[in-house]
């Protein structure tokens, strides 16, 4: 410790020494909090209706924590630590949200940042566990679609609104509670998260000077890769055609094919668009197809499914399912071969209750769906979430920095999000002035925001921090892989217990994904170097 440090530790114990109930003041204050009237807050208006003062605990500071919401029905929840370091981020939902999962953010939150995050309008019932004495089934209610039933209000609040009026909102209370602007503002989110996030760069600039937008969803504004998957798997006597247990044996041909070709057999392809697996081999040398062999009809469905969708006319509608990540279809193919083809509960949802111009409603059938037909119907209401503006000039002149990534065996596909970068670079004028505010990291073998085969855990907070705050932008970012856990990094996350990670890699900005140089320790990021993918 140094002498200054040594002075200012005596100071700060004398002060402790003569106000023994500084915990007790900051608890007041945090009780005072719910009588505070933000009612006249200019476009959103918010009521508190909840403040308690949890003591530290867990890796977490003592703080205040509040729930509340900003109408019409945007729901908080917001968390202002003791000793704040005058920043605020905001951590983003998932699916169709309804819940508010302020969890996700206690990694910000340990290290004093004030943190909040919203249900983006839908205050599902037991949205917020820790006030409801138990954890409530957030799966369901975000993958429920009903609420939107004929409801353009809340579509609207889904869409963008909502997560504006809870910024608004979510900083309104940290200035009420500190009696202190912001310095710096971020978001951190994935999937719909990532989605807010783009949104946010796209239509208020001004909120965030820092943003991390992973796997945004809804960039191709009808994502119709969640169905059609299912669709183009179904016979028209209604029975899917390839089983849900056949997935396994072509996952296991395509990587016996493409693993090794980058230099290292460790069930992750660095680079997937180069993977042109040959399918033939699945074919059954008998008339019955079993879980280790496949029919012609069924090595026709997974050419379908690794193409992707097209309109008869030729036109691309969706990409195909990325080469290693088919252990990912399990959630789409529902049945085995022979069984009534069955659509997963949100797809389904998303066509009955958001992406037509009137809902079809709760008696809609999936299997109706048309691509030719129904595909280009699917618009005027599936535009209004999709984050695929590629003109966010004024949040790089107001000095925005943006961090973008996707796991490259995403099922939600990182084609829409390569191809939307690139639609940046030109807006902005070029890769170079692109480069001053924008990074797009493809992590190889990563699922959906986590999990999959690659590693999956980045410190992406500090990455934008530096950023902003140093100027120092996001080169080699290492990623981890840590054991048994794809959940989200908690307090005292980093740095990572060494005893939990079981390797590291380094991801590279696109187009590069990284390569084994060819000896040394696998699991060491520092015997990996950088190569152009093929997209
Ligand atoms: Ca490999
Ligand atoms: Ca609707």
């Amino acid at each position: 410790m140094k002498p200054q440090m040594i002075g200012l530790a005596v100071v700060t114990a004398l002060i402790f020494a003569m106000t023994p109930d500084e915990g007790l003041a900051d608890a007041q204050s945090c009780k005072d909090l719910a009588r505070h009237s933000l009612s006249a807050l200019p476009d959103a208006p918010t009521q508190i209706t909840g403040t308690r003062f949890v003591e530290a605990a867990d890796g977490l500071p003592a703080f205040c924590d509040v729930i509340g919401y900003t109408a019409p029905q945007v729901g908080l929840h917001v968390r202002l630590p003791e000793d704040w370091n005058g920043r605020f981020h905001m951590e983003g939902c998932g699916t169709m949200c309804g819940v508010r999962i302020i969890e996700n953010a206690d990694d910000p939150l340990s290290r004093g940042t004030a943190v909040a995050t919203t249900d983006m309008g839908r205050s599902a019932p037991l949205a917020t566990a820790e006030w409801t004495g138990g954890r409530p089934d957030y799966n369901t209610i975000m993958r429920s679609g009903e609420w939107a039933y004929n409801n353009t209000e809340q579509e609207l609040d889904f869409a963008y609104r909502g997560t504006h009026k809870a910024v608004l909102a979510s900083k309104a209370i940290v200035a009420a509670y500190y009696g202190a602007g912001i310095d710096h503002a971020y978001w951190r989110g994935c999937s719909t998260g990532g989605r807010q996030g783009l949104m946010l760069a796209q239509r208020y600039p001004w909120h965030f000077d820092g943003i991390v937008a992973g796997a945004p969803a809804g960039i191709q504004p009808a994502y119709i890769n969640i169905f059609w998957r299912t669709l183009t798997n179904i016979a028209d006597d209604g029975r899917a055609i390839l089983g849900q247990s056949q997935i396994p044996a072509v996952h296991k041909a395509v990587m016996a094919q493409c693993d090794g070709a980058d230099g290292l057999e460790d069930g992750v392809i660095d680079d997937p668009f180069a993977c042109a697996p040959d399918l033939s081999v699945l074919k059954c040398d008998t008339g019955s197809s079993s879980n280790q062999c496949l029919s012609d009809d069924q090595i026709a469905v997974v050419d379908r499914l690794y193409a992707g969708a097209f309109l008869s006319e030729g036109l691309r509608v969706s990409w195909g399912v990325p080469k290693g990540g088919e252990l990912g279809l399990m959630r789409y193919l529902l049945d085995d071969a022979g069984e009534i083809g069955t659509f997963e509960p949100m797809a389904q949802d998303r066509l009955r209750y958001t992406w037509f111009d009137y809902d079809p409603g709760p008696t809609y059938d999936a299997r109706t769906f048309d691509l030719d037909r129904d595909y280009p119907r699917l618009f005027t209401r599936g535009f209004l979430p999709a984050p695929n503006n590629p003109d966010v000039t004024d949040f790089k002149r107001r000095g925005g920095k943006l961090i973008t990534y996707q796991g490259l065996n995403d099922m939600l596909n990182a084609e829409p999000l390569i191809e939307y970068v690139k639609k940046v670079e030109r807006v902005v004028g070029g890769d170079e002035q692109a480069d001053e505010f924008l990074r797009l990291y493809l992590v190889p073998g990563m699922n959906h925001c986590r999990g999959g085969f690659g590693v999956d855990t980045f410190d992406w907070v500090s990455e934008i921090q530096a950023w902003v705050e140093d100027g120092t932008a996001p080169g080699t970012v290492i990623g981890y892989r840590r054991d048994g856990d794809i959940s989200l990094p908690g307090a005292n996350a980093w740095p990572l217990n060494p005893k939990t990670v079981l390797k590291s890699r380094p991801v590279y900005d696109y187009p590069n994904s990284a390569r084994y140089k060819g000896r040394g320790d696998n699991t060491d990021a520092k015997n990996f170097e950088p190569k152009p993918l093929s997209f």
